[in-house]
């Protein structure tokens, strides 16, 4: 989002989530990233994160919010990239942890992130189609765009099948600000 606001950023990476030290989160006491150190302090999340790049962007912008979504289908949409981002890492986590494909809590876990992802693809043009044209960037199309691409980066499950997720992340793909960020491990990283 720093990048399609136009707002300069460096990236500092948390080196393990598995860590227990709030330090290692920028004083975040969830224990989670993202984090956004700004000059008017550290915010939590990513939506409050994405604020206050907003605000620091270098002109004005026309962003749609989540709260602009006034109706059910785009509503939902956008809720349910959400979950299937925390879901996918809840995934990643279980697996790091050495939890067996056949626990009960992963397989319910697993079908949800797929029915999510089903919804996802049966809707996705719908929603777009409802959002305002005069629009610099939404907040849905990032998250869903890192979704997509983040299922893919991590290998949780094989999204080829979900043609129009492929066909929007290929679009939103020839974006300066996605071309410029894609996700990468880094040297240091043991993969989480
Ligand atoms: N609602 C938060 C969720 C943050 C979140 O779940 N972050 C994940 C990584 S993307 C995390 O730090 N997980 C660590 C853990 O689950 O222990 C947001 O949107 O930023």
């Amino acid at each position: 989002m720093a990048a399609e606001l136009g707002v300069d950023y460096e990236f500092q990476v948390v080196k393990d989530l598995r860590s227990l030290e709030a330090t290692d989160y920028a004083g975040n006491p969830a224990l989670r990233m993202p984090i956004l150190r700004s000059s008017r302090g550290e915010w939590f999340g990513s939506l409050p994160i994405c604020r206050e790049l907003a605000r620091h962007a270098p002109g004005a912008r026309r962003i749609v919010w989540p709260e602009d979504l006034q109706e059910a289908l785009p509503s939902n949409v956008q809720e349910l990239t959400l979950q299937a981002m925390a879901s996918e890492v809840t995934l990643i986590m279980a697996q790091l942890a050495g939890t067996p494909a056949t626990d009960a809590q992963v397989i319910k876990l697993d079908l949800s992130l797929r029915n999510m992802l089903g919804f996802l693809d049966d809707n996705i043009d719908r929603a777009l189609a409802s959002l305002p044209r005069e629009r610099d960037t939404s907040f849905l199309e990032v998250t869903l765009f890192c979704l997509v691409r983040h299922l893919e980066f991590r290998t949780l499950l094989d999204t080829s099948g979900y043609r129009a997720l492929g066909a929007f992340t290929e679009r939103f793909e020839q974006r300066a600000s996605a071309r410029a960020t894609p996700y990468r491990f880094d040297s240091f990283s043991a993969g989480v």
